[in-house]
C-alpha cells in the first residue's frame, strides 16, 4: 500500500462527517439565489459546486490547497538542480492538502514510472487516426482508448461496487491516466511533428524531467514542463473541464470517460484552445509587419481591428478572474528572468499586448475583465524553446490539467457526490417569473 493512498484514506475518513453533518443539519441553508440572466448566461456565480482542492478569488486569483502560485512553489520538495518541484509533489498536495517530504514525493516518482508504458494499443488507435487530426482529438481518443483497463469499471462490471471504498479504485485510475499522459502527449508530438522518430523514456527522469526529454527539447524545458503543468493544473470546479470531467464522473463513469470528455471541453477556443489562438494571433500578426515588433498604434489598430471583425482578443477576459491571472504573471516572471526570452520579440510584443489590450477591452466596453488569463503567456515560452506547433498546445494544458480534475473526481468519489442533475425550466416559465404577459 503506497503511503499517498495510506495518507489520502487518512483524510477522507476525516473530512467525510464534515461533508456528512453539513447536508444533515444544514442541508437548507440557502448559498444564493438564481436570476433570470445566471440561467440564461452559462450559470455565472451560481454557487452549485463544493471543491476543497482550489479555490478561485476573482481579485486575488488561484490557490491550491490554500496555497498561492508562488506559496505553492516554495513549499514543495525540488527536483536537484532545479528551480521547480516535482509535478509528482504537487499531486500529494493536491490529493491530501499536505506538501509532502522528499520521501513521499519520492514514493509517487517510482509509483508512476512503473505505470507511465504507453499500451501497444494506445498507440495503434493513435496511428489509426489522420495524421491531420487535431492533437486534441488524439488526445481525447487515446484516454477513451484505455478505459478497457480501468479498475474502477472492472470492479463495477463485476459487481464490487462499494460506496465507500470505491475511491480506491478511481484513485489507481487516475495515477495511471497521471502516469501516462505525459508520453502519449510527446508521442502525439513526435509522430506529428517530428517526422515519426520517438524517444524511450529515460527510467532516471521525474515526469516532467522526462516529459522535456521524449519531447526531445533541452533544459530548462523540464522546468518549464514542471511550471506548465502545475500551473494549468487547477481552476477551481466551474471551468469546462473540471466541470465536465466531474459531471460526467457523476455518473459512476470511470476517470478515462469523465477525463476524455474534460478534454474535449479543454479543446474549446473559449477555454483551453486560447493558447492556440494567442500564437496564431500574435505571429500571423507578426508575419503582416514582416517579422517586426509594431509600435503601439498598430497594435492598438490590430486589435480593433479583431474587436470590429466580432471576434475576441484570445488571452484576455475571464468568467470569474477581475485582474491579471497571477498564472499569466508566473509565466511573464519566468520570461523577465531568463536571458535571452527577455528580450525575444515574441516576448516583446506579447508584453506590449499586456499594455495596450486592457485599455481597448476597456474602451470597448464589453468584456467585463480586460485583463490576460493564463493564456495570453503561455505559447511565447513555447515558441523560444522551439515547441512552435501551435496546434499542439493545448494538449499541454490538458496533461496539467488532469492533476486537478483527477485528484477532484477521486474526492467526488471518496464524499459521495450524487450524480449531477441541475433542473431546466422553459422561455415561458421565464417571461411568466418576470411577469411578461
Ligand atoms: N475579447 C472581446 N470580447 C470579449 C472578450 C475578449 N477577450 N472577453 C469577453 N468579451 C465579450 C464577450 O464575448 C461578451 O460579449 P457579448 O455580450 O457580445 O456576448 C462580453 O464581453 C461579456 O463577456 P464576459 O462576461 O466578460 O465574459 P464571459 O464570462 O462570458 O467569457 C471568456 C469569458 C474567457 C470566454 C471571454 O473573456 C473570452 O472569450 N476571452 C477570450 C478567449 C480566452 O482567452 N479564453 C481563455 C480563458 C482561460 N482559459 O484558459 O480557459
Ligand atoms: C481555466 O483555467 O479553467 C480557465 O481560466 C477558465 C476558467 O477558470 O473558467
Amino acid at each position: 500500500m503506497s503511503t499517498l493512498k495510506e495518507t489520502l484514506r487518512k483524510k477522507i475518513e476525516e473530512h467525510r462527517p464534515r461533508t456528512t453533518r453539513l447536508v444533515k443539519e444544514f442541508g437548507d441553508v440557502k448559498l444564493g439565489d438564481v436570476t433570470i440572466s445566471q440561467a440564461i448566461g452559462g450559470a455565472r456565480g451560481i454557487k452549485c459546486l463544493v471543491t476543497d482542492i482550489s479555490y478561485l478569488d476573482p481579485m486575488e486569483g488561484i490557490r491550491f490547497r490554500g496555497k498561492t502560485i508562488p506559496e505553492t512553489f516554495a513549499a514543495l520538495p525540488k527536483v536537484p538542480g532545479s528551480d521547480y518541484p516535482y509535478v509528482e509533489g504537487f499531486w500529494w498536495m493536491l490529493l491530501t492538502g499536505d506538501v509532502p517530504t522528499m520521501e513521499q514525493t519520492l514514493e509517487v516518482v517510482e509509483d508512476w514510472k512503473k505505470r507511465s508504458q504507453i499500451p501497444a494499443y494506445v498507440i495503434d488507435v493513435l496511428r489509426a487516426l489522420p495524421r491531420d487530426s487535431h492533437p486534441m482529438a488524439m488526445f481525447s481518443a487515446a484516454i477513451v482508448a484505455m478505459q478497457r483497463d480501468s479498475v474502477f469499471a472492472k470492479n463495477y462490471a463485476a459487481g464490487k461496487f462499494n460506496k465507500m471504498t470505491c475511491w480506491e479504485d478511481m484513485y489507481e485510475d487516475a495515477n495511471e491516466l497521471m502516469a501516462k499522459l505525459g508520453p502519449i502527449a510527446a508521442y502525439i508530438y513526435r509522430m506529428k511533428y517530428k517526422g515519426d522518430t520517438h524517444i524511450p523514456a529515460d527510467p532516471k527522469l521525474d515526469m516532467g524531467g522526462n516529459f522535456a526529454h521524449m519531447m526531445g527539447v533541452d533544459k530548462p524545458y523540464d522546468d518549464v514542463a514542471r511550471m506548465y503543468f502545475i500551473l494549468h493544473s487547477d481552476h477551481e470546479s466551474g471551468n469546462v473541464s473540471a466541470h465536465t470531467t466531474h459531471l460526467v464522473a457523476s455518473a459512476l463513469s470511470d476517470a478515462y470517460y469523465s477525463y476524455a470528455a474534460g478534454i474535449n471541453g479543454l479543446a474549446g477556443p473559449l477555454h483551453g484552445l486560447a493558447n492556440q489562438e494567442v500564437l496564431a494571433w500574435t505571429q500571423n500578426f507578426m508575419d503582416k509587419l514582416g517579422g517586426k515588433v509594431p509600435t503601439k498604434e498598430e497594435l492598438e489598430k490590430a486589435l480593433w481591428d479583431t474587436l470590429n471583425s466580432g471576434q475576441v482578443i484570445p488571452g484576455y477576459g475571464h468568467a470569474v478572474l477581475r485582474k491579471t491571472d497571477p498564472r499569466y504573471t508566473s509565466q511573464r516572471e519566468f520570461c523577465l528572468k531568463t536571458p535571452g526570452l527577455k528580450e525575444y520579440p515574441l516576448f516583446q510584443l506579447v508584453s506590449m499586448i499586456f499594455e495596450v489590450a486592457p485599455d481597448v477591452l476597456l474602451k470597448h466596453g464589453k468584456a467585463k475583465n480586460p485583463w490576460p488569463n493564463v493564456d495570453a503567456q503561455s505559447g511565447v515560452i513555447q515558441w523560444y524553446y522551439g515547441v512552435t506547433e501551435y496546434d499542439f498546445y493545448t494538449v499541454l494544458f490538458g496533461v496539467g490539467r488532469a492533476l486537478g480534475c483527477l485528484a477532484n473526481i477521486t474526492w467526488d468519489r471518496a464524499l459521495g457526490y450524487a450524480i449531477e442533475r441541475p433542473k431546466s425550466v422553459t422561455t415561458a416559465m421565464l417571461e411568466d417569473a418576470a411577469g411578461i404577459k
